[in-house]
């Protein structure tokens, strides 16, 4: 029984979700009740936000807020500060939306130039350690940039996070993946498995991933598109162009099962920035 429990921050941010959804006080201390809440430590749980609630105030939960653009009334391009980012496609669930025209080729190119050097076989964060593995899953060569590391990270960071509006110190840092002809990235969640043994150590630097950026800075010949195979869609990788997708719960039930399919001829270079929760510290 979880009677001596302390009321976390998430199972506040999850009442007030719910309260938010509709569902009433005695409807959530019903369900408390069922996941083995005592009568005490649910009612301690709800009864500031009762008050809120029962006073007329907004309890917005912190984590109905999302990533992404503001695309309410249709437009072809947005404002990203430094840039007009154009809005080439959209799909609700998963929700996915592609963006042309945000990098330069120099910008592209500079990244390779700085990620080139430090490129080694791709580790990915091991969800049943909380520590890093290679994996056999993905055959690319990657890097990490520290934050704001040099002038063009630090661009294109502000960019991106005035055009998904989520705060720079949200994001990890960016990643550069380089595949040469055969390589691939399999089918997979960006999101931490939260049924692994080594995610909540991973979740303390900054909460779950919520949504992924993927951009293109090399054009492959052929293959090398980003797949999400629940849904059949196929996103091309075309220099300057960027994928964009958000969960809102770490849940197959998003569709974001997504992969990067074998790259047939050429090499293709991207840049990944993930997006947490959070602070990323
Ligand atoms: O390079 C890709 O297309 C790709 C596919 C799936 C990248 C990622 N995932 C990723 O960086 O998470
Ligand atoms: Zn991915």
């Amino acid at each position: 029984m979880k009677s001596g429990q302390a009321i976390s921050p998430e199972l506040r941010e999850w009442v007030a979700a719910q309260l938010a959804a509709g569902h009433s006080v005695p409807s959530l201390r019903a369900s408390m009740r069922a996941a083995g809440w005592h009568d005490d430590a649910a009612d301690a749980a709800l009864q500031g936000i009762e008050m809120q609630a029962a006073a007329g105030v907004a309890v917005e939960p912190p984590s109905a807020r999302m990533p992404g653009p503001d695309l309410s009334v249709s437009p072809l391009y947005v404002d990203a500060g430094d840039r007009r980012v154009q809005v080439l496609q959209t799909m609700q669930l998963p929700r996915v939306i592609v963006f042309g025209d945000l990098l330069s080729d120099d910008e592209c190119e500079g990244l390779i130039a700085a990620a080139r050097q430090r490129l080694a076989r791709s580790l990915t964060v091991e969800t049943q350690t909380g520590g890093e593995a290679l994996n056999v899953d993905r055959t690319s060569d990657g890097m990490f940039f520290e934050r704001g590391e040099n002038a063009i990270v630090a661009q294109l960071e502000r960019r991106i996070a005035a055009l998904l509006r989520w705060p720079v110190e949200f994001g990890e840092g960016l990643q550069v993946l380089r595949y040469a002809p055969g390589a691939q990235y399999r089918p997979h969640y960006d999101y931490f498995d939260p049924g692994e043994p080594g995610t909540p150590t991973i979740l303390r630097r900054g909460g779950q991933r919520v949504a992924t950026l993927v951009m293109y800075l090399h054009e492959p010949e052929q293959g090398g598109a980003t797949s999400f195979p629940d849904v059949g869609l196929e996103v091309a990788p075309k220099r300057g162009t960027g994928v964009f997708f958000s969960y809102d719960r770490p849940d197959p039930a998003t569709r974001t099962l997504h992969g990067g399919a074998p790259v047939l001829a050429g090499e293709k270079w991207v840049a990944t920035k993930w997006l947490r929760e959070r602070e990323f510290t």
